[in-house]
């Protein structure tokens, strides 16, 4: 009842990322904590995603001078000079194709044209909750899902003239995916996601206890983290948000011309190669990557560059703002040099709410809902909203990391 009365108000939030690909993921909360609606599931690792991690770390034998784990693909030769960033990898300027490849790109990944980006170092993994942890602490930062919804704010998102709701309904949350008894229409997703009042980063799936009083999801990704917090996250660092170019160039691990960022396999395919949503969604998931929400990062092989879960685990937030003619003013405008995406939002399907690029998809993505672990795959999401299944990562300019370093000697 809670969420139609509050759907609305709170609809242009929910319908963001969502809109042809969001999909979640099966589960509860309990105490916090999230369980599988399958008894025998849970996020952290069982027996065989044990397994698989012991084969992971098999190939995960070189650690680099800044703590990186890398295979024996990834070409340091030809990163900057030393010190390296911590947990960083280089990613080398060059040139690329941008966009869809497959039968699985949607329209707004088109036209394809050809985009060059200067270096950077990006983070080798999703911002973890220990990480995040740590800065809250330090910050004494406060998310936006912590804080009571501003009405002034929201209707600036919705059609003229939605009623505000009652004051009551006004309270800090966020959005939770909740798993469906059986098969649904997959064209609506409020029957799978809910706005929960209390859900933010340190209580995932909403519920009483905090992640934080536990260190068992400390490697896991931080969610539930809007746009605005993770650039705040990324400026005390001396870092930045990708940009939709850097983030896909990455992605793509210099490999230009693939489905994936591992070639053209599907995901299952010969070996498990992300954290995504295997059975029928949304509601029985067979678990055969061994996670049912997020898995640790750093759990999978890592892309040529040294980057792991760039495909799969948690959406990650981009820089840019979202267009769906994004490409195809670029080419036209020849802005294909470190572009940086348009100067305002426009979603057709939510044209008053303001919307940012996410990129990777999720523990929620699979063949028949979302196929957005592909590294030309777009989704947008409102800044000022969180998801039990939205992350980032952090990018810097070698100058940047240089000027950090200096500051902290
Ligand atoms: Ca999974």
């Amino acid at each position: 009842m809670l969420f139609k009365r509050v759907v609305p108000l709170l609809c242009c939030i929910i319908l963001l990322a969502f809109l042809s690909c969001q999909n979640a993921k099966d589960g509860k909360v309990q105490n916090g904590m999230m369980t599988d609606m399958d008894s025998s599931a849970s996020c952290s690792p069982r027996s065989r995603a044990n397994q698989l991690a012991a084969r992971t770390l098999e190939r995960q034998s070189i650690i680099l001078s800044n703590g990186a784990r890398v295979t024996n693909e990834t070409d340091t030769a030809n990163w900057p000079e030393k010190p390296w960033p911590s947990q960083m990898v280089w990613i080398p300027a060059g040139n690329f194709r941008m966009g869809g490849i497959g039968k699985d790109a949607r329209p707004d990944e088109f036209p394809l044209h050809d985009v060059s980006v200067d270096g950077f170092w990006m983070d080798q993994t999703e911002v973890t909750n220990e990480a995040f942890k740590k800065f809250v602490q330090e910050k004494k930062f406060i998310t936006t899902a912590e804080v009571k919804p501003d009405w002034e704010e929201l209707k600036k998102q919705l059609p003229p003239g939605t009623p505000k709701p009652d004051e009551a309904l006004l309270v800090p949350g966020s959005l939770v995916f909740t798993p469906t008894s059986g098969p649904v229409d997959l064209s609506d997703f409020s029957q799978w996601w809910r706005w929960e009042p209390g859900a933010n980063w340190k209580h995932p799936n909403g519920g009483k206890e905090s992640i934080q009083n536990t260190t068992q999801l400390d490697q896991h990704p931080v969610v539930q983290v809007s746009w605005f917090d993770a650039v705040s996250f990324a400026g005390s660092q001396g870092k930045r948000l990708p940009t939709e170019a850097e983030w896909e160039y990455a992605a793509r691990g210099g490999k230009d011309g693939n489905i994936y960022g591992w070639g053209n396999d599907e995901p299952n395919t010969n070996n498990i190669k992300a954290n995504i949503w295997q059975g029928q969604f949304p509601f029985k998931n067979s678990q055969e990557d061994g996670f049912v929400f997020t898995a640790p990062v750093g759990f999978y092989k890592p892309n040529a560059y040294g980057l792991y879960d760039m495909m799969g685990n948690v959406w990650e937030w981009c820089n840019d703002w979202y267009r769906p003619s994004t490409y195809a003013e670029a080419a036209k405008n020849n802005s294909t040099i470190n572009p940086k995406g348009p100067p305002s939002s426009y979603d057709p399907e939510e044209p008053f709410t303001p919307k940012k690029v996410v990129r990777g998809g999720s523990f929620l993505c699979n063949k028949v809902y979302c196929a957005s672990y592909r590294p030309s795959a777009r989704m947008k999401t409102s800044p000022d909203s969180g998801e039990s299944h939205t992350g980032f990562r952090c990018v810097m300019s070698d100058a940047d990391w240089r000027k950090v370093r200096e500051k902290h000697l």
